[in-house]
């Protein structure tokens, strides 16, 4: 995996997309420069959950964009995606690598300080700092980890890092100041009205912070 990658990542919601659909968003989102795309759907039946996942990976596939799977190993084997995204309560890394294998990339959720340090004994791709700020989007989200909370984890982690929750393009800047790779969303991009426009925007202010690193 490239670091570059996690730049922009955009995270699915359909029950955000408020009608549209979701591969229509994500080939919008891409154009504006989304850099990797997780299908993260937490409400689909598997039938639904596949076939979303297969008609994103196609879409994808033109642009040579990477599809990671949140969650779901037998989802993310079944559409062949190129990666899987893990939370603390998920399969643990180790069984989910055996069976992915070694190429394909497997990120996972850090919450706080502490397993940020466990993350660094595992060879993950990534880790996702989760949540950064509060969010409406997900209900059972930890305490906040703030700019504070990312400074820190940067500051020893091994793995390059991905910040999610309550981000657009008014604390961009600073989240890429703090020291992430990038930031991932999914209000800021699903709920805009023109989704390639919003990530062109972040895309933008994302580009400008890593030049002054
Ligand atoms: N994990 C931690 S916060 C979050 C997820 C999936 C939701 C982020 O959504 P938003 O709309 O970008 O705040
Ligand atoms: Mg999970």
């Amino acid at each position: 995996m490239n670091r570059e990658d996690l730049n922009l990542y955009l995270v699915t919601d359909k029950e955000l997309a408020n009608g549209k659909a979701l591969e229509d968003i994500v080939e919008e989102a891409v154009k504006g420069g989304v850099s990797m795309v997780q299908i993260r759907e937490k409400e689909a039946n598997s039938k639904d959950f596949y076939q979303l996942a297969r008609t994103v990976k196609k879409v994808l596939e033109k642009y040579k964009v990477p599809l990671i799977i949140n969650d779901r190993l037998d989802i993310a084997l079944a559409v062949d995606a190129e990666g899987l995204h893990i939370g603390q309560s998920d399969l643990p890394y180790d069984v989910a690598r055996k069976i992915l294998g070694p190429n394909k990339i497997i990120g996972l959720s850090v919450e706080n300080i502490e397993q940020a340090k466990q993350a660094n004994q595992l060879d993950v791709d990534y880790i996702g700092l989760s949540p950064v700020f509060s969010t409406q989007t997900k209900n059972d989200i930890a305490k906040p980890l703030e700019l504070d909370g990312v400074k820190e984890i940067m500051s020893f982690s091994k793995h390059p890092a991905v910040a999610i929750g309550g981000i657009n393009s008014a604390n961009t800047a600073d989240i890429i100041k703090a020291g992430a790779d990038g930031i991932a969303v999914v209000s800021a991009i699903v709920c805009a009205k023109d989704p390639c426009n919003a990530a062109k925007e972040l895309k933008e202010i994302i580009n400008k912070s890593l030049s002054l690193k």
